[in-house]
């Protein structure tokens, strides 16, 4: 009988709570009364989710009180806050966080297996929050982990998706998307503030009026509008008082029912209006790189960015009445990629329209208030809207960005006299081929500081992207290389890993301070230490090798080498390049059976967009090219290939302590940083990848001899391409090249149906192999092998794994946070006592 059942047979209702001594026995009290008090649910009753939501309530209340000591700490102090827009928060589950960070973890395990309740259950119940798509939406989740966690008054605004990113599932090898609904029952750790809610205003058209004064101005009027949510999740810093909050804004009517309409034409027209504006908040659009030229999507960004204003002004004004003076000595905004660029022309009407402010006294405000960080340089991740779409949905803002380009073009103008060319390459506003708005050129122009988010990216930046930029505005470009944080990517996905580093240490305030990993290296060596580190690894394998088994119905072996690639599917990022060293090795296998080789299961997960036809033919070329290979028995298990559904958050906690290769094999130049080659490295897997994006600094921290670097640099790849790079060249030039991409390109992977994989083999041929796959595969392919040989040496892998988690402290976002404070915020810590 479990304890569950005993204690189910004592307790029908939780008595109101009562305050205890023993922290364990207060946490099993606040867990009971919420179970009973706030779900009205008794032991006996209560399913995993009950449990999961009594326990979620139970770190709220932990939480909470810290956030109005922190809030009011911040008031009282009329602190300098940085306020981060973004559009993406991939936040992904938070109850081990939250516990963690609250410092209650241990005592809530142990309060949860003296009532019996299974653990792993009750957390698995959980949804994750996916409101992002990748990269960018993560190192949000990461970054507002490393401001509460070092004490900056921070609050991050986003929007309040009612879906996330699709749900994934396979048939017939083919990605299905299924919607997300994360939050249909209801989410625990959002509190909805109505008394914050605000009116802002869209559509309409622009008409000059006199004021009161008898001047002639613009004024925006007969626009439509709509309401702002406020739903507040706290944002715990781990081992501080500090509980910053993420504002998530649902979008409202201002009338929720038309009764004349009602009236007249019924329930529809009635709620007409509601539904539509309750459309914006409705989901997430899931590209990664493109979203141009959708006006919902346009309307998402100018409605959360219009309401994070307004917020941000009423917030100062509180305090300081009439207060546009130190307007910018109290505020620092960081622009999220260009979603947010829109920011800029708001601010800018606002100072000018309805605060009457001159121009120039406005322009000084904005360019010390903004700063902007750019995350890609692919040119379709470029945002340009059409000027009348602009003109349809905000009139007022597009004069105001003709007239900020106005002015920039005499800058330009002024630096290079009579240079036409400049002028049309430098201005925010595009011509030819129907004007658009080059949303990156007006954030750069109305931000005092630019980053990229690795040094290469930074360097390609100013070079390439921004060159004439970077010499109107020396010094406007920095670099801050991205992290991740600790405290989820070790201490809550690897606790076994984990103890054994605070064990290793003598401390166990490492999550605060990753720098202090490097005295693992000196235990590198050590056969001892060595053990217990790979014994590790090898539990984690286990596990993922049961969710595996779970999921795709595929056994694996623990022993094998697990080769891991986890990202968005994108043709840079190279997932086919991978496939053909795949189909390589089962080649080699087929032509020689005995042919010595560490076994390896290759581990993939990744969502394509759902209108990126190319991305999704790769998936099901892995998905059908894996099966063949996983049923055939003539190869000896030595190679079985995985692509496990759902990528997200969740399962990347899963993957990652299991990991002992990390793919990350762009085309040199491609990916601006990456951040999931920093949280396998830092769990012991080791990199094979290109000299690209923060792989770069991942070598120069772990050292070459504890990295697989193989392919062309930024500038081969330039030279390559200069001298008209030929597919053709390296297909005939390479026997075992060719005879992989044919049979790629046969039907004997799908018997019955022609030309299945034909969208990737005419990518990779005729279609010029645009992200140069061919070129880099037979250095891949000599790659794996050095990789093969230093897995056969049990020891030298081990030293070398332990050299990757030791070496990679510079990663964590707090490094990256301290340096954004410091150099673009100029933003001191605010302890709370
Ligand atoms: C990503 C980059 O592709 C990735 O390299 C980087 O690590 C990450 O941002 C965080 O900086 N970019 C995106 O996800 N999206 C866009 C629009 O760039």
């Amino acid at each position: 009988k479990t304890k569950a059942a005993s204690a189910q047979a004592k307790t029908v209702a939780a008595p109101r709570r009562r305050a205890s001594d023993d922290p364990v026995e207060s946490i099993k009290a606040s867990i009971l009364d919420h179970l009973t008090h706030t779900f009205a649910r008794d032991t006996a009753g209560a399913t995993p989710r009950d449990w999961f939501l009594a326990t979620a309530m139970s770190a709220r209340d932990h939480l909470t009180s810290r956030l109005i000591k922190t809030q009011s700490a911040h008031n009282d102090q009329n602190v300098r806050r940085l306020y981060y827009l973004s559009l993406e928060y991939l936040m992904g589950r938070l109850l081990i966080s939250s516990l963690q960070n609250a410092g209650v973890y241990d005592h809530t395990r142990q309060a949860l297996e003296e009532l019996g309740v299974d653990w792993e259950a009750l957390r698995a119940s959980e949804d994750d929050m996916g409101l992002g798509n990748g990269g960018l939406g993560r190192l949000a989740a990461c970054f507002i982990d490393s401001l509460a966690t070092l004490d900056l008054p921070a609050i991050g605004y986003g929007i309040n998706y009612e879906f996330g990113l699709f749900r994934q599932a396979f048939e017939n090898g083919h990605q299905v998307e299924n919607p997300d609904s994360w939050m249909i029952y209801g989410t625990p750790w959002e509190l909805m503030h109505p008394e914050y809610q605000q009116e802002v205003q869209i559509y309409g058209e622009v008409e000059n009026v006199f004021d009161d004064s008898g001047n002639y101005r613009p004024q925006w009027v007969n626009t439509h509008k709509l309401v702002g949510v406020p739903n507040d999740i706290p944002v715990p810093g781990y081992g501080t008082e500090t509980v910053n909050i993420l504002r998530l804004w649902t979008s409202h009517a201002t009338e929720p029912l038309d009764l004349n309409a009602f009236n007249e034409g019924g329930y529809v027209e009635a709620v007409r209006n509601k539904a539509t504006s309750e459309t914006i908040s409705k989901v997430l659009y899931p590209n990664d790189k493109t979203e141009n030229g959708k006006e919902l999507r346009l309307v998402q960004q100018y409605f959360f960015v219009a309401c994070s204003l307004k917020d941000i002004i009423r917030r100062h004004m509180r305090v300081e009445g009439n207060g546009w003076h130190n307007f910018a000595d109290k505020v620092a905004v960081q622009l999220n990629d260009t979603h947010p660029a829109i920011a800029v022309a708001e601010l800018l009407r606002i100072l000018i329209d309805e605060e009457s402010l001159d121009w120039d006294e406005a322009w000084a405000i904005i360019t010390k208030t903004f700063a902007y960080t750019n995350h890609t340089l692919l040119p379709e991740a470029l945002e340009k809207w059409g000027v009348p779409l602009y003109a349809r949905v905000l009139p007022r803002h597009l004069q105001l960005i003709y007239e900020i380009n106005r002015r920039h073009l005499e800058t330009v103008a002024a630096k290079w006299p009579g240079d036409n060319e400049m002028l049309s390459t430098c201005s925010i506003v595009e011509e030819g081929g129907g004007k658009q708005l080059r949303m990156a050129h007006l954030a750069v122009v109305g931000s005092h500081a630019v980053n990229g988010v690795a040094a290469l990216h930074t360097e390609l930046l100013k070079k390439d992207l921004f060159p004439y930029f970077d010499t109107l505005f020396p010094g406007k470009f920095r670099n801050k290389t991205n992290g991740i944080t600790p405290r989820r990517w070790l201490l809550d996905c690897n606790p076994a890993l984990s103890a054994l580093i605070t064990k290793t240490l003598g401390r166990p305030d490492w999550p605060r301070n990753l720098d202090l990993l490097q005295a693992l290296g000196k235990e590198a060596d050590q056969p001892a230490f060595q053990q217990e580190f790979m014994a590790i690894k090898r539990v984690n394998k286990v596990a993922l090798a049961e969710t595996i088994q779970e999921l795709c119905g595929i056994e694996v072996s623990p022993d094998a080498l697990f080769d891991v690639q986890i990202k968005r599917l994108h043709e840079y990022k190279r997932q086919h390049l991978n496939l053909l060293h795949i189909v390589a090795l089962y080649r080699r296998l087929l032509q020689n059976p005995d042919l010595d080789m560490v076994p390896r299961v290759f581990v993939f997960a990744a969502k394509a967009a759902p209108g990126y036809d190319l991305a999704k033919n790769i998936i099901r070329a892995i998905n059908v090219i894996g099966a063949r290979i996983n049923h055939d028995e003539r190869i000896q298990g030595k190679l079985k290939v995985a692509f496990l559904p759902n990528y997200r958050v969740t399962l990347a906690e899963k993957i990652i302590p299991a990991a002992d290769l990390s793919e990350q094999i762009s085309t040199a130049g491609k990916e601006a940083s990456g951040t999931g080659n920093m949280k396998l490295a830092l769990n012991g897997a080791l990199t094979i990848g290109t000299l690209d994006g923060a792989n770069v600094e991942i070598g120069e921290e772990v050292g070459d001899d504890n990295i697989f670097i193989f392919g062309m640099t930024v500038e081969e790849v330039e030279a390559v391409r200069n001298a008209g790079y030929r597919p053709y060249d390296f297909y005939y030039a390479d026997e075992e090249l060719r005879a992989v991409i044919d049979w790629i390109g046969s039907d004997y992977f799908t018997p019955g149906e022609r030309h299945a994989f034909a969208p990737l083999h005419h990518s990779l041929l005729d279609g010029g192999d645009p992200y140069m796959v061919l070129a880099d595969f037979r250095s891949y392919s000599d790659a794996h092998l050095a990789v093969d040989a230093a897995y056969r040496d049990s020891p030298r892998w081990a030293k070398m794994a332990i050299m990757n988690t030791a070496r990679v402290g510079k990663f964590s976002s707090d490094r990256t946070i301290r340096e954004y404070a410091e150099d673009i915020w100029n933003l001191p810590p605010v302890p709370v006592k």
